[in-house]
């Protein structure tokens, strides 16, 4: 079994991939902003230790965390934002606030997400009180912010290997034969006899 994580900026910086070439816009909500702007100081500086460069980095702020989805929407939408990384903190209090706008805001980043096809972050803390909003905004349990810039450049970098993948299929579809026959069954690689008069490897026509 993996190791139970302790601090939400551990991990292996080995594993992480090069985020030169990568762009990347954070949304900061002005909500709680002593602990929401030290969530974007961390997620900068750990963007900036993988190879992003500075002004590859866009930051943008928004009123409180509920604004987030469609700021981020507006991101997502940009050629310049690879991936969004949305920061906030919704603090647990005597009104239920705390519910609709943690509600509200994890559903609407997620459907940002699965709507664009842009990796959209939910860095966004929903403690009970401030020690531990303090705790997770580079306290002793670390920084989300580094946890969510990591998680971005990972996940533009899983993108990005998925499309290469499938240029790669294109560019030499020979190569990748089984997984074609696997995929599409039936299909123009398969072996059977009266699929081809002719099983030239080299005529191409055939895929058309
Ligand atoms: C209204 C509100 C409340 C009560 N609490 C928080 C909070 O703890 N954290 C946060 O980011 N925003 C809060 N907001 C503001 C809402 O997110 C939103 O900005 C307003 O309801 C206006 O749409």
């Amino acid at each position: 079994m993996a190791d139970k994580k302790k601090n939400l900026s551990d991990y292996n910086i080995h594993s992480i991939p090069d985020g030169f070439n990568m762009s990347f816009v954070i949304l900061v909500s002005e909500w709680n902003d002593e602990i929401t702007f030290a969530l974007r100081d961390g997620a900068i500086e750990t963007l900036k230790k993988h190879g992003v460069l500075e002004e590859n980095i866009t930051v943008d702020y928004v009123p409180g965390s509920f604004e987030l989805p469609l700021a981020a929407k507006f991101a997502s939408e940009r050629l310049f934002c690879n991936a969004v990384i949305c920061l906030g903190c919704v603090i647990q209090g005597e009104t239920r606030h705390f519910e609709f706008i943690n509600n509200a805001v994890a559903n609407g980043i997620t459907n940002v997400g699965l709507q664009t096809d842009v990796p959209v972050i939910f860095g966004v803390l929903t403690p009970d009180n401030w020690e531990q909003a303090k705790e997770r905004a580079g306290g002793i349990h670390g920084n989300k912010g580094d946890e969510a810039a990591i998680t971005a450049i990972k996940m533009v970098a899983l993108k990005d290997s998925m499309i290469q993948r499938e240029n790669d299929i294109y560019d030499d579809p020979f190569a990748y034969k089984s997984e074609i026959d696997e995929e599409f069954g039936d299909g123009p690689f398969d072996d059977d006899e009266d699929d081809f008069e002719d099983d030239d490897p080299n005529d191409f026509t055939k895929l058309n």
